[in-house]
């Protein structure tokens, strides 16, 4: 397998993602509009990771372009609940994607406390070999529940996916607690914009 020229496409994916959800943010910023979009990471999946999942899942090498959905993964982080709901709007809204799965964690969290918005798309890239249409991962999620997944990414990385009894209620609680900074600040939200706009046009 040629990782290179296989991963080359993908990392063309995540960059054209980033530079175009950024825009989003700079076209709200120049408005002088509350962005639904606080900011944007992206990455392609490292090889040890696609060849971990590929072996967890049963997934031939010769499939895992079709069966790893992620191998090109964007993360936009919103600071308020709603506009999780308003880029996925505006994502649905575009005719430069298809999207073909959508995994709403948000109104339903995973059993672990994980909460995020999924969004699977088709995204054609230009390569000099012709079009190509590859499987990408938008995964869409509030500061909050950004702060508790990237937590307990780092937790799952060092106990290697078998986190400790007593730790794993502490990130239940933990989950809890983020979800409920999410309710509190979603009820102040307007105040929290009104105060960002006077501050921004100063
Ligand atoms: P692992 O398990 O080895 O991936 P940037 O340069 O800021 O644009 P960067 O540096 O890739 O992008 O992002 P950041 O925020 O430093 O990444 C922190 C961790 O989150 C890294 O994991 C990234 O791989 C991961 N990450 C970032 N964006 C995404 C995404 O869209 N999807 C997924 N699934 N992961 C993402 P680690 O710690 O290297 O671990
Ligand atoms: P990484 O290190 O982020 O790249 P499925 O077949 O749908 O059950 P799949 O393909 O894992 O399984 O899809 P799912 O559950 O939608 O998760 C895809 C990605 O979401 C994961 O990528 C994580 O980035 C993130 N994610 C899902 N569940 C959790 C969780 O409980 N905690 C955290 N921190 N992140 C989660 P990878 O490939 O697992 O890893």
């Amino acid at each position: 397998m040629n990782w290179k020229s296989t991963l080359a496409p993908y990392a063309q994916v995540v960059e054209e993602l980033k530079v175009k959800l950024k825009g989003i943010h700079k076209q709200f910023e120049n408005e002088s509009k509350h962005s639904p979009i606080e900011f944007i990471t992206g990455r392609v999946k490292p090889v040890p990771s696609i060849l971990e999942k590929a072996e967890s899942k049963k997934i031939p090498l010769e499939d895992i372009e079709k069966e790893i959905q992620d191998i090109a993964g964007v993360r936009v982080v919103c600071q308020f609940v709603d506009d999780i709901y308003t880029v996925v709007e505006m994502i649905r809204a575009r005719n430069d994607l298809t999207i073909v799965e959508e995994k709403d964690y948000v109104s339903k969290k995973k059993a672990s406390g994980y909460r995020s918005y999924h969004l699977i798309i088709e995204y054609p890239v230009e390569t000099i070999d012709g079009m190509k249409k590859l499987l990408a991962e938008i995964q869409i999620r509030t500061l909050a529940m950004n702060f508790w997944a990237t937590n307990e990414h780092s937790l799952n990385y060092k106990y290697k996916g078998s986190i400790p009894a007593n730790i794993k209620v502490r990130l239940q609680n933990a989950a809890e607690a983020a979800f409920q900074l999410d309710e509190e600040m979603s009820k102040i939200k307007h105040e929290v914009q009104e105060a960002q706009r006077i501050f921004h046009r100063k």
